[in-house]
């Protein structure tokens, strides 16, 4: 029987040395699933809320109340159901937190119960996440979203831009993409450290290095990609993450190299729409920041068929948020964050709106990140062709890439690769 017969749940430390909740779900048959919750640094501000313990320990980011309303009020609540009522028991788990945005229980604690179910309930019946989450049509591997140049919050160098991702999507296979995403990156740190610029990485193993401008970092990512052997606009491209809530106050967006008077939203749009002349850009998430739906709408209408406009601090995730965004067509694509919203079902949930509606779900690891997979097999269950999991270094970035090289040969001839493809409808290609 699938049934939950025990719940464990402990404090862990994510990849930034911050405490995260990991849970451990046990079943009456013997199956048994784990699951890991990231965390945000540039974070929107409507997503749901990750409780933290406060006071001196861990600098206050704590979670053991997180863990103690894991085992004491939703373990109990949940023992002795089906593992494989996903939707029951997140609606439990909602009901029982009983406020919009989690914050009685934490989203993190409902997260990381919600994931470790889903994954004994896969384990019971013994399938791959994937496929148990996606069924049988689950075997679309994602084109990588690789951000080898970090700036923002993500980094302490002077780059306004949160986000530098090369978009290998030219080729064959995932693997094929990973490749030759991989000796891009390779080959940027060479370049970076023959000009005697910084080789450290930031938050999502990118390099840092303080440069002059944004138009200085994306040379030197277009020069990267020719030095590796690739074509810049045929079989790679670029994608920005500005995360602009970040660097917008009154009305204007101030970036370092720009105007230090400041840019509104027509300039900042403007800005872009220079930019993507510029280089091969086919996408732009968090152009414009959370509370600027006017400047959205412009900038979708302007620049829309041509790139993908993602909204990440600006739908958080959020069915409903995401519903008016299609209403008012302030976007084409959505950012998907599990831990932006709480439950596998709701995230589902939104990504199926978005699908329905023609616009793009990527699917999004956070800058605080744990070893933890699950958005590699969550993509590929879900079939949104698109995944963003940092650079090609480090473990907790590398583990999500890996996954999908693990899943890549279990389809076997089965698996299939859209690439470029997945552009055309943008125009970009
Ligand atoms: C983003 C994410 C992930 P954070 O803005 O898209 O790259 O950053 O997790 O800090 O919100
Ligand atoms: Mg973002």
């Amino acid at each position: 029987m699938p049934d939950i017969s025990n719940i464990l749940a402990r404090q862990i430390l994510d990849s930034r040395g911050n405490p995260t909740v990991e849970v451990d779900v046990f079943l009456l048959n013997g199956g048994w699933g784990r699951a890991a919750v990231p965390s945000g640094a540039s974070t929107g501000e409507h997503e749901v809320v990750e409780l933290r313990d406060g006071g001196d320990p861990f600098g206050g980011k704590g979670v053991l109340k997180a863990i103690e309303n894991v085992e004491k009020i939703i373990a109990p609540e949940i023992y002795g159901l089906s593992a494989m009522n996903q939707t029951s028991i997140d609606e439990i788990m909602i009901e029982l937190d009983g406020t919009p945005n989690k914050s009685r229980l934490g989203a993190n604690a409902m997260l990381a119960v919600s994931m470790a179910v889903s994954r004994a309930a896969a384990n019971h019946l013994g399938l791959p996440l994937y496929r148990y989450l996606g069924g049988p049509e689950a075997k679309h591997l994602p084109v990588p979203f690789m951000n080898i140049l970090n700036g923002g919050e993500h980094a302490s160098n002077s780059i306004s831009l949160q986000e530098f991702m090369i978009v290998p999507a030219g080729f064959e296979s995932f693997s094929r993409a990973l490749r030759a995403g991989t000796e891009i990156f390779h080959a940027l740190k060479h370049r970076a450290s023959s000009m005697g610029l910084s080789t450290e990485v930031g938050d999502e193993g990118g390099l840092a290095p303080d440069l002059p401008s944004n138009d200085s970092a994306l040379e030197l990512i277009v020069e990267s990609i020719a030095d590796a052997g690739y074509s810049p606009g045929k079989n790679v491209f670029i994608a920005l993450d500005p995360a602009a809530s970040e660097f917008y106050r009154d009305s204007l967006y101030f970036m370092h190299g720009c105007d230090p008077e400041g840019l509104d939203s027509n300039g900042m749009v403007d800005y872009w729409s220079d930019l993507i002349e510029k280089y091969p850009i086919i996408s732009i998430e968090d152009g414009l920041a959370e509370d600027d739906w006017e400047g959205w709408i412009s900038m979708n209408r302007l620049l829309g068929d041509r790139i993908l406009i993602i909204g990440d601090d600006l739908l958080v995730t959020n069915e409903k948020i995401l519903a008016r965004a299609i209403r008012s067509a302030a976007a084409n694509s959505i950012l998907i964050k599990l831990n932006q919203i709480g439950t596998v079902t709701e995230t589902i949930n939104t990504v199926k709106l978005a699908q329905k509606n023609g616009w793009k779900a990527i699917v999004s690891h956070r800058s605080g990140e744990t070893e933890d997979t699950y958005i590699s097999d969550f993509a590929v269950a879900m079939n949104t062709d698109l995944l963003k999991a940092g650079s090609s270094c480090r473990t907790d970035r590398v583990a999500k890439y890996n996954q999908l090289l693990r899943i890549e040969e279990q389809l076997g001839t089965q698996a299939v690769f859209k690439g470029a493809q997945i552009f055309e409808k943008a125009g970009a290609v």
